[in-house]
């Protein structure tokens, strides 16, 4: 139908704007619009793939990328980065974990050439909403892993600003925190968190790939940068200014593993930091 044949278009479209040969790592996310994002890069044949090893962000994502006949490979099998120590000589540990001090490691940060996901709703400065799929966890740690972020989804998930049409957003949480956790997202405005059910699937809460639960949390939409006088919070594009203070908010809640909050261009120099996954055109 026109849905499929639209995300397939814009997996396409990805993979041939954003893929290159001599990528050696790459990311591949999960949920039914990244299958066509294999599906593209395995047609590419093996002569090419063979010589690249593509990194799971989760079970779905694995099978997806063994099922294609692509190298599999693991987040945790990628080349260590070393440092000179005598490079900390007389710095605090602040000193060089803020930045003051360059260890000239910055480009180092991502080891892996790209990474393509989907995303559950996107705003106009590539910020998204993810967690659909309850694999937010390893997707924004292959996500800001990765050089480039590709996310790749249909004209449906481009929304004005976040939370228009998808409502709540997915947090990955420690099962034990969830009440604790729930409470605190009410006093934070929040109205009514739940925790998400396997439904017909499965009795009970999902359990993540990670043995972790999701609650999806409604909040009111986020703001962009057309509601604010530009410049309000004086880092250029406000509304990633939005999402990723948000983010950030939610992400400090202990009993927290992930939030489903990535936020976009400026986030690419913030994911450069490894803090949140960055964003490229859909
Ligand atoms: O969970 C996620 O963020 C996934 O990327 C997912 O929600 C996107 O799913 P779709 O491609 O099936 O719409």
């Amino acid at each position: 139908d026109n849905i499929e044949a639209a995300k397939r278009r814009a997996a396409y479209k990805a993979v041939e704007d954003h893929f290159d040969t001599s990528y050696r790592y790459v990311g591949i996310g999960s949920g039914s619009t990244v299958v066509y994002v294999v599906e593209a890069i395995a047609a590419k044949g093996r002569d090419v793939t063979s010589k690249i090893v593509f990194i799971p962000t989760g079970d779905q994502s694995k099978q997806l990328i063994i099922e294609a006949g692509l190298p599999l490979g693991s987040i945790d099998s990628l080349p260590p980065v070393e440092i000179e120590h005598s490079k900390l000589d007389g710095l605090s540990a602040l000193q060089v974990a803020t930045g003051l001090q360059d260890l000239g490691l910055k480009g180092k940060r991502q080891s892996l050439d790209v990474a393509f996901d989907g995303a559950d709703e996107i705003d106009e400065e590539l910020n998204c909403i993810k967690g659909g799929g309850a694999c937010l966890f390893q997707e924004k740690l292959v996500a800001t892993a990765a050089k480039k972020f590709i996310c790749v989804a249909d004209s449906r998930k481009l929304q004005p600003r976040l939370l228009t049409k998808w409502k709540t957003i997915p947090i990955e949480i420690a099962p034990f925190a969830a009440p604790t956790i729930k409470r605190i997202l009410i006093t934070l405005g929040s109205p009514d968190p739940v925790i998400r059910q396997g439904g017909s699937a499965k009795a009970g809460p999902v359990v993540t790939d990670n043995g972790m639960w999701i609650m999806d949390a409604p909040f009111p939409p986020l703001l962009l940068a057309s509601d604010l006088k530009h410049g309000d919070h004086g880092d250029g594009e406000n509304g990633t200014w939005e999402v990723h203070h948000l983010g950030r908010r939610l992400k400090r809640i202990v009993g927290v593993l992930e939030v489903g909050l990535f936020h976009g261009r400026n986030g690419l120099q913030v994911a450069s930091a490894g803090e949140e996954g960055g964003g490229q055109k859909p």
